[in-house]
């Protein structure tokens, strides 16, 4: 099944969204295959974020993501990196449609509260960048034995 990486940066930490923004993604049927909270290192970010280094914002960038924790998720279903990014909703808040995360919460681009693989090759990257492999299960919720 496909996996993606979500990331809720460190304004959403901070602003007490992680419950909101997990709850989005339970209820739209995904599934959550792994997630922790943490301190992103300088090293991982500029990584992370090495498509940008030669933008301008990149020194903002790299400061912010790593100025407090963030909440890594590895997230599975069909066709869900692209679907989260709908759900995420336009890189600048003030663009993003109302009802999507960023068009709900965020209100500069600097600052947009989750981070979402733009396709297969960074989701399979981005997840082996902040995952180990057994941080990461394999598991069905068919056998529901705690249901009455
Ligand atoms: P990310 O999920 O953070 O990668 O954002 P997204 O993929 O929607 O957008 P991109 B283009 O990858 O932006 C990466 C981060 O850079 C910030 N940014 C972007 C600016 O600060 N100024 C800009 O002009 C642009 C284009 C927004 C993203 N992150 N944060 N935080
Ligand atoms: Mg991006």
């Amino acid at each position: 099944m496909e996996k993606t990486f979500l990331m809720i940066k460190p304004d959403g930490v901070q602003r007490n969204l992680i419950g909101e923004i997990v709850t989005r993604f339970e209820k739209k049927g995904f599934q959550l295959s792994g997630a922790k909270l943490m301190n992103i290192s300088n090293e991982k970010a500029e990584k992370h974020y090495g498509e940008h280094k030669d933008k301008p914002f990149f020194g903002e960038l790299v400061d912010f993501i790593t100025s407090g924790p963030v909440f890594a998720m590895v997230w599975e279903g069909e066709n869900v990196i692209a679907t989260a990014r709908q759900m995420m909703g336009k890189t600048n808040p003030q663009e993003a449609a109302p009802g999507t995360i960023r068009g709900d919460y965020g209100l500069t681009v600097g600052k947009n509260i989750i981070h979402g693989s733009d396709s297969p090759e960074s989701a399979e990257r981005e997840i082996q960048l902040f995952f180990e492999n057994d941080e990461i299960l394999s598991f069905t919720k068919d056998n529901q034995k705690w249901i009455y």
